[in-house]
């Protein structure tokens, strides 16, 4: 009998642990349903960087609706209106008169691009696979794991269990579908492929289908590319004919379908390439690999990125539910897994829509299934664009970057015309919205489009690279980039009358207008225009010093950092969105333009300058949280710099609010949709980046003078784990938290030099090396912060100081390839 028991208790526990695993390694990062697509945003995404695709799963018809990064309206064009010169000093003395509501209708007269306001990102077409007899089935799974980048679906009919497994190989460049049933001999389908876009489709063949098509015109532009997609259906078993632009396949044991896409874009000035034979040289290598070579290719080469990263907030039975369920529940249920999901999502999201030597993930990333996109899912740079990138060097994908700083270098040289034309500068300058072929204009009318900054926001995503990553090559070719968009602004600024400030005029604090003059958003220095000036020329002049070059340029970028309009704090304790006191404490807008001094810039943060983050603050009570779906990721990224992990918290949870797949309106409140894409609404895939790096700053910064692990963990993280995010300067972090006390830090040193750490409880180093605690300055320069220009404090403001929790700060000298291991003490 006691033998029996002893059997008993070792079979349960064998049986828990078995459970245990399958429950961790099953449901951790995976997507899961129980039903089909019906609606789009339910459909799962794929992608490689330039080839996408979203699946839909039903088992009766497949529907593979198809993308590639390079097929956009029209061709190359440029959309630069050349009234501006003549009407800028107007516009000026307008704006100096207070005379808002006039200069803004000379703006858009005379500055506003008369044509061509951005071309759409537009869809290949969609594959269908249609099967007879399979409307009636049991046991049905779809899913998406975003650790091996493979979407599965799988049910049974008749006794046979079918299952489907899709993916977007980067090393072979095309989307594979392989087919399989339990039983031989009963796969029966056919194939199509249709879109809005295609001339022509037909068999070649008995296995291929090859679709022909060309972008939509785009005002007055001819659309002009050409794009070529081949489907190539490989049989084992059964039976294959091709039979009017279709191709059929009787009882096969297993299939393989092979999606080859590709058109003619070689870069924003060039269609010359020939799609028809990308295509093939595309499809013919792959075709020579077994399914298994170019599956375990496609998994070893997305985990190289995929798997630098690992977090660990906990688990609960919540991870059981389907995805769109535990979307659902998330803000009454105790779901860290989610958090877990959502943030890996999006580092799958930017493996799969931004590799280099492609295009930069666009407003929807890779994935758009219309001819006409929502806001042409271009690239809208003055928040949207950037957002995109803002998990690209925390999370430790810097590769994943590069498309968006040669989109970058592309502005630089196409927007050096616009300068010259517009404003008869020197330098490079780009407006609120860019698209592939790298339009530098403004667009859309002044509310909008007035808002010559994009260049100056988007040029610090140079130096971000340089600073996680120290390559002082790489910073040699960026420096003329980052320098040409100085110029720009030496050359354009001007000295406004009130307080001799110099300043960017005319501007707009991104489509915000103050309640003063509600009809026009235009303006002069505004928050926002300072504080990318203050990053912009700092970043600039340290890029020089390292480079050790160009010392008379510093001299003027120095000197009119000291001219720039200073950060004012208003009547209501706020940090002014304008550069007169303007704001209204009941104003939602969505976006937190005048808050980019704490993020993603840092020249206001809790150490350095805790009463501007305490205006700040009050700025960002006054916007509210719940908005749109990128507003919100913004805000969790805000209140991790402000330190309140509960309220960045509150954020994430905002945002993990489900949104009716069905709804698309742009003035419903965001969330996310049930395939957890972010819902603006609609679809921008902005939310999704936004909070995936909020959730790394909750958990590590490096902006502040050090390295601050679990800066703003909430109350409902109280353990947990992160390893692999990366600081500035070139370390590589793994942190382990128990009961909100750092148990366990380990810091590879890539670069060397002083590692600053700020921690909340005291440390022990447990490795070679020496610790100190830390006195004065960082001496690492990658941690040296610019000093900040004197802020104006309205008298009666009432600024709290901002409330700083007990921490200690320790320094300790590193060598460049050594790891560091700190234990709590
Ligand atoms: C900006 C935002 C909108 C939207 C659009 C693409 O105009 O204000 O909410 O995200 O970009």
């Amino acid at each position: 009998m006691i033998k029996f028991v002893r059997l008993f208790v070792l079979l349960l526990l064998a049986f828990s642990f078995g459970n245990a695993l399958r429950a961790q390694k099953g449901d951790k990062l995976k997507l899961r349903y129980d039903k089909p697509a019906k609606l789009w945003n339910e459909a799962l995404p794929i992608g490689n960087g330039r080839l996408g695709a979203m699946i839909f799963g039903s088992p009766s018809q497949e529907k593979i609706q198809l993308n590639e990064n390079s097929l956009w309206q029209g061709g190359p064009c440029r959309n630069d209106n050349p009234d501006a010169l003549a009407a800028l000093p107007i516009v000026r003395q307008l704006i100096f008169s207070g005379k808002y509501d006039e200069a803004q209708n000379v703006v858009n007269k005379s500055f506003i691009s008369k044509k061509l306001q951005g071309a759409s990102y537009q869809t290949v077409g969609n594959i269908l696979l249609s099967f007879p007899n399979q409307k009636i089935y049991t046991g049905y799974t779809r899913e998406l794991d975003i650790e091996k980048a493979i979407e599965t679906t799988s049910y049974t009919v008749s006794g046979v269990t079918y299952k489907r497994e899709i993916f977007a190989s980067k090393p072979d460049q095309v989307i594979v579908v392989r087919l399989t049933a339990s039983k031989p001999g009963h796969i029966t389908f056919s194939t199509e492929i249709n879109g809005s876009l295609q001339i022509s489709v037909k068999n070649i063949g008995r296995d291929m289908l090859e679709q022909k098509g060309i972008s939509s015109d785009y005002e007055n532009i001819k659309g002009q590319v050409k794009f070529s997609t081949r489907v190539k259906v490989i049989n084992s078993g059964g039976e294959i004919k091709g039979d009017s632009s279709k191709i059929k396949v009787t009882n096969a044991n297993i299939v393989t379908i092979y999606v080859s896409i590709a058109t003619n874009f070689k870069n924003y000035n060039d269609l010359s390439a020939n799609d028809s034979l990308r295509c093939i040289n595309y499809l013919i290598p792959a075709l020579q690999k077994s399914y298994e070579k170019i599956k375990n290719d496609h998994i070893t080469e997305f985990q190289k990125y995929f798997k630098r990263v690992r977090l660990d907030l906990g688990t609960s039975k919540a991870s059981e539910l389907t995805t769109d369920v535990r979307i659902k529940n998330f803000s009454h249920t105790f779901d860290p897994e989610l958090v877990t999901l959502f943030f890996q999502f999006g580092r799958y999201l930017l493996i799969s829509s931004s590799q280099p030597g492609g295009q930069p993930a666009n407003l929807q990333g890779l994935w758009n299934d219309q001819v006409i996109a929502p806001w042409d899912s271009k690239y809208t740079v003055n928040i949207n664009t950037e957002m995109n990138y803002w998990p690209a060097e925390i999370t430790n994908l810097s590769e994943m970057h590069d498309p968006l700083i040669q989109l970058v270098k592309d502005l630089s040289i196409a927007g050096k015309q616009t300068a010259k034309t517009m404003y008869g500068a020197k330098g490079w300058v780009t407006h609120h919205n860019t698209d592939i072929w790298r339009i530098c204009g403004p667009v859309d009318g002044s509310f909008w489009g007035m808002w010559p900054m994009g260049g100056a926001w988007l040029s610090q995503h140079l130096w971000a690279k340089y600073a996680f990553n120290g390559d002082k090559n790489y910073l040699k070719t960026v420096y003329p980039i980052l320098k040409s968009a100085c110029e720009f602004y030496l050359d354009f600024m001007v000295e406004e009358p009130k307080h001799k400030w110099m300043v960017v005029c005319p501007s707009v604090s991104p489509e915000n207008a103050p309640s003063v003059h509600l009809n026009s958003s235009i303006s002069d220095g505004t928050t926002m225009d300072n504080e990318i000036l203050f990053g912009l020329f700092n970043k600039t002049i340290k890029a020089a010093q390292i480079l050790n070059t160009d010392t008379n340029f510093v001299d003027s970028l120095r000197e009119m950092i000291l001219k720039m309009p200073p950060l004012q704090v208003g009547k209501n304790g706020q940090l002014q969105e304008w550069i007169e006191d303007w704001d209204n404490p009941k104003d939602t807008h969505r976006h937190v333009s005048h808050l980019f001094g704490v993020y993603p810039g840092n020249e206001i943060s809790a150490y350095k300058t805790p009463k501007l983050l305490s205006a700040a603050r009050t700025s960002l009570i006054f916007r509210g949280d719940v908005s749109t779906g990128w507003s919100m990721g913004w805000k969790v990224n805000l209140w991790a710099r402000m330190l309140d992990g509960n309220h960045a918290f509150k954020l994430i949870t905002d945002q993990l609010t489900l949104v009716d797949p069905a709804s698309t309106s742009m003035d419903g409140s965001g969330g996310t949709y049930p395939n957890l894409f972010d819902a603006c609404p609609p679809f921008q895939i902005d939310g999704n980046f936004g909070c995936t790096s909020g959730i790394a700053e909750m958990i590590m910064q490096s902006h502040d003078g050090a390295i601050n692990i679990i800066p703003a963990i909430p109350d409902s993280w109280k353990s947990g784990s992160i390893t692999g995010l990366r600081a500035r300067g070139g370390f590589e972090t793994a942190i382990y938290w128990e009961n909100h006390q750092v148990k366990k830090l380990i810091i590879k040193s890539v670069l060397g030099g002083n590692c600053r750490i700020r921690v909340p409880n005291p440390m022990v180093l447990k490795s070679k090396g020496s610790i100190s605690t830390a006195v004065g300055e960082n001496v690492n320069s990658f941690y040296e912060n610019p000093k900040i220009i004197q802020p104006v404090i309205f008298s009666q403001a009432g600024l709290n100081d901002f409330e700083l929790k007990k921490t200690y700060l320790y320094d300790i000298q590193t060598i460049p390839g050594k790891t560091y291991v700190f234990e709590s003490k």
